[in-house]
């Protein structure tokens, strides 16, 4: 076997090579790499075991890190589905794509993104899976996409020629069927960049058949601020998205009165008749098994979060598995080693943290995203990043990969430079804005966060600041807002916050502090 080592060391070194003169846009070697990008919902970091989950088992995302990097600073702008797939198609905050929240906001497609500067500069381009930005895509040689959440089993997709196509399975495995063959069948002359768009792990959590069950023998320990009382923190005390009260017994929990409420709910109606059975087959003795048991209070809450928490990382086996069929199809059809890979969740979420499921919080578990990346020949191979990476950054990062100048307008950085040069130094700040203020009743608000301490402007339905200190707590349960003592952090994270505003031009939140 020595003989290809010396041939695989050369092609390494001019991977790394042809990468460096890319970043200098000099891309005359003509091998540009293709684009692989992985976008889940709603999957936190904590669900994954290359960020320390013991329980999970996510080893396809966990190789793409061990192969590339792991980012454990990546943040999201705007904790929310639309907005921060706009963010990544386009470099730019969601007050200046347009797309704010999920309510009221439509994307206006015939706006730049990276894509059609991809598609400009030679690539083949293409989005499958969920899109969730209610207009068609634009710039994109192929699309087919989940109409708005879709559907976990049986899913239509919404085509390009504008009629409907249902497709009999779970959902993750046909978006990942439509993705091989949409590389089967592309322009191979071309590079290619694919964006694959998954519905899991987005609720209602229902997992492929036959991932149900596979947590069932472990008990999951609370996390320690699983009874927060909210003190000193409005906004938290507000919301509406906790386990106790929030989450639905039939409609998350598949704990269903009888047959006519089970039938009730969207994805089980669409179930033909063996995955009927089988998820009857499982979810009806629970069902059974909880009514024996007559829980009230604190054990019915904590029975939900030990039934959320299967479903959800059952869930996540079901992505995680056709996110190792991606990485075994390039590594089939020879495209591993000039492909870049990146798998990402368009925001994290909570996993019984402060109570709570959903996201939408400036706070830890939803503003950070999981974010791996491998890039071989440019990327060290388990390289961990410490350094503050956005969603923002993903437009640039492709385009510079792809030797393509960013347009000026992005907001975004490369992240190339952090595994490239040794005197990059990355962001010192970070700065996030939500805008939804609808269901589970999250104000809207915005901050900033540094290395060390978060500051946040909380407005509309509560008025309020809160700052912190992560190092001393990590889990934000102390607002030192207003406390003795942490004046002058308040006043130097004011003035970072007030730059930061500035520098994205978000009028919006500099009217709000004037006022
Ligand atoms: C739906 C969910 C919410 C979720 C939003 C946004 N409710 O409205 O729980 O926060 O999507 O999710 S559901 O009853 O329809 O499941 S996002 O992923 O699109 O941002
Ligand atoms: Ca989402």
């Amino acid at each position: 076997m020595k003989i290809f080592k010396i041939p695989a060391i050369l092609f390494a070194f001019s991977c790394s090579f042809s990468a460096q003169l890319f970043a200098q846009n000099k891309t005359e070697t003509g091998k540009r790499p293709n684009i692989v990008i992985i976008i889940s919902d709603d999957h936190a970091f904590q669900a994954i075991s290359a960020y320390g989950n013991k329980y999970a088992k996510t080893t396809n995302i966990d190789r793409i890190a061990k192969e590339g990097a792991l980012f454990n600073k990546g943040y999201v702008t705007n904790s929310i589905c639309g907005p921060s797939r706009a963010v990544i198609l386009t470099g730019k905050y969601s007050h200046k794509n347009g797309f704010k929240d999920n309510e009221n906001s439509r994307f206006d497609g015939s706006q730049d993104s990276f894509i059609k500067q991809l598609k400009g500069s030679g690539y083949e381009t293409a989005w499958i899976g969920k899109w969730h930005l209610e207009t068609d895509p634009q710039g994109f040689d192929y699309w087919q996409i989940l109409p708005g959440q879709g559907h976990y089993y049986n899913p239509d997709f919404h085509m390009m020629d504008g009629s409907r196509k249902r497709t009999e399975g779970y959902v993750s495995d046909i978006v990942e069927d439509v993705s091989e063959n949409w590389m089967d069948n592309r322009d191979k002359d071309k590079p290619f960049c694919l964006v694959i768009g998954h519905k899991a792990t987005h609720r209602t959590w229902i997992p492929d058949i036959k991932d149900m069950g596979k947590f069932d023998d472990v008990t999951f320990p609370l996390p320690h601020n699983f009874y927060d009382d909210y003190k000193n923190r409005e906004a938290a005390k507000v919301q509406d998205m906790s386990i106790a009260k929030t989450m639905v017994m039939g409609y998350d929990l598949k704990v269903f009165k009888d047959e006519t409420d089970t039938n009730k709910e969207g994805t089980i109606s669409r179930m033909n008749a063996e995955q009927r059975k089988k998820f009857d087959d499982y979810y009806l003795p629970i069902a059974a098994d909880l009514k024996s048991r007559n829980l009230s209070g604190k054990e019915l809450t904590e029975w939900k979060y030990q039934r959320y928490m299967r479903d959800y990382l059952s869930t996540a086996v079901s992505l995680d598995r056709n996110i190792g069929r991606t990485l075994d199809y390039l590594d089939k059809n020879n495209l591993t080693e000039n492909t870049i890979v990146i798998y990402l969740s368009d925001q994290g979420f909570y996993l019984g943290e402060h109570g709570w499921f959903d996201k939408r919080f400036i706070y830890e578990e939803s503003f950070r995203t999981p974010m791996v990346m491998r890039y071989p020949g440019v990327i060290k191979p388990g390289t961990v990043s410490n350094d503050l990476v956005m969603n923002l950054d993903i437009a640039p990062t492709m385009l510079d990969a792809a030797g393509v100048a960013t347009p000026k307008d992005e907001q975004g950085e490369s992240m190339l430079p952090l595994f490239t040069d040794k005197k990059a130094k990355g962001r010192d700040a970070i700065f996030y804005h939500y805008y939804e203020n609808g269901e589970h009743s999250v104000s809207p608000h915005f901050g900033i966060r540094t290395k060390r301490y978060k500051l946040v402007r909380f407005y509309k339905r509560v008025s309020s600041w809160e700052l912190y200190d992560l190092k001393k707590d990590p889990n934000e349960m102390n607002n030192l807002y207003g406390q003795k003592g942490s004046e002058k952090i308040t006043a130097e994270m004011k003035v970072k916050l007030n730059k930061l505003i500035d520098q994205y031009d978000d009028q919006d939140a500099k009217a709000l502090l004037k006022g």
